[in-house]
């Protein structure tokens, strides 16, 4: 674009609505915290969008606002504008810009969810239960069952999930994940908790008057913490006139799923 009276001005004028929008965006906590490898990806992504999306807005807005200003007509003029025709170069710009981000992001979210579902081999695998209003957790090579999800920090978490009644959905903003849980089938979720801490697990999918209450705790563990926890459970399990094998406390044939990964359904531990 050639240098114009208006260049100066509409400079002036971007930076100054730029300057606000990037204010905006930095010095405002938006996101919650991040507490697994896949908050970071999800994240990474979204300030992209959001960079890209405020330089647009910045354009626009400044172009918007100097013409509307500089461009005003007096009360009483009646007259037309001066007929104007398409303009080639603007249009193709403004196709093929707006074609080439929305590729770029296609492109790296799936990069993104093909990171955030990779199999990790030492994974975690824990069955949830969802019901109307409630979440429950069964550690399969323990038999261990509880209304608490605790997992250690540092290892991969898969969720088995399965719903008794209606739909819900397992979702834990800090994880930046989430997945609905469907009566008749299995579904899955990932997720690699890194920061020790307490979060909050919601239903994310309205399933009756007891939806809003539907939470339960995230509890992310040091290694060490989770083992005695784990082995402390599985001791009062054991030791449990009702449990399903009494004093015999190792797991059921084929559920051994320390390091496998891959429990057969249906273990005993199912209330
Ligand atoms: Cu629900």
């Amino acid at each position: 674009m050639l240098r114009s009276r208006h260049t100066v001005p509409l400079l002036i004028l971007m930076v100054v609505i730029g300057a606000i929008s990037v204010s905006v965006a930095l010095f405002i906590d938006w996101l919650p915290d991040q507490a697994a490898d896949q908050a970071e990806r999800v994240d990474q992504l979204l300030w992209f969008v959001i960079w890209v999306s405020l330089a647009i807005f910045t354009i626009v807005t400044s172009v918007l606002l100097y013409a509307a200003i500089r461009f005003r007509v007096g009360e009483d003029d009646d007259a037309d504008g001066p007929p104007t025709h398409g303009n080639t170069t603007l249009e193709v710009v403004w196709t093929v810009v707006p074609a080439v981000l929305l590729a770029v992001v296609a492109v790296w979210a799936y990069l993104v969810l093909s990171d955030n579902e990779a199999l990790a081999s030492d994974r975690l695998v824990v069955d949830v239960t969802a019901e109307q209003f409630a979440w429950s957790f069964t550690y399969p090579d323990a038999q261990v069952e509880t209304g608490d999800l605790r997992v250690p920090v540092g290892r991969q978490v898969e969720l088995k999930m399965r719903a008794k009644d209606v739909i819900h959905d397992f979702y834990v903003k800090e994880f930046r994940v989430k997945q609905d849980v469907v009566p008749g089938i299995t579904t899955r979720l990932i997720f690699d908790p890194n920061k020790t801490g307490t979060y909050q697990v919601i239903c994310a999918e309205l399933c009756g008057v007891g939806h809003g209450v539907m939470r339960a705790r995230v509890i992310v563990m040091e290694p060490g913490a989770y083992q005695q926890w784990i082995d402390t459970a599985r001791r009062e399990v054991a030791a449990a006139p009702s449990a399903p094998a009494p004093a015999d406390a190792s797991p059921a044939p084929g559920t051994d799923a320390a390091g496998s990964g891959d429990t057969p359904e249906g273990t005993p531990a199912q209330p």
